[in-house]
């Protein structure tokens, strides 16, 4: 719950955020810049969503397709093949797995 609350706060409020200078923002938010991906598969069995995504300083990767994992489930019937997002990697027990995303119109 603290998560999706700091999700919205994000999203809903930018001008404000980017006036923060960082005491007060979202761990998520100061960890990682979006990088552009784009969604190939649901796995919801799996838990996972399969991105083609751009390079990824957060985790040190170059382009290319695969599997992450998500930090809430939920999303995984938010999101389907074909979707551009722009979206924050992080390393969590070894897994890489999307920690916020946008959509791109
Ligand atoms: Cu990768």
């Amino acid at each position: 719950m603290r998560l999706i609350l700091t999700l919205l706060l994000a999203l809903s409020l930018p001008a404000f955020a980017q006036h923060d200078h960082g005491a007060h923002k979202p761990a998520a938010a100061q960890a990682a810049p979006l990088s552009d991906g784009m969604i190939k598969k649901i796995d919801k069995g799996a838990g996972e969503v399969v991105i083609q995504h751009g390079q990824l300083d957060s985790i040190g990767m170059p382009p290319m397709t695969m599997a992450f994992g998500v930090a809430d489930q939920s999303w995984l019937n938010k999101l389907k093949a074909g979707d551009k997002i722009r979206f924050a990697a992080e390393m969590k027990g070894g897994n890489a797995i999307v920690s916020r995303y946008e959509m791109v119109k």
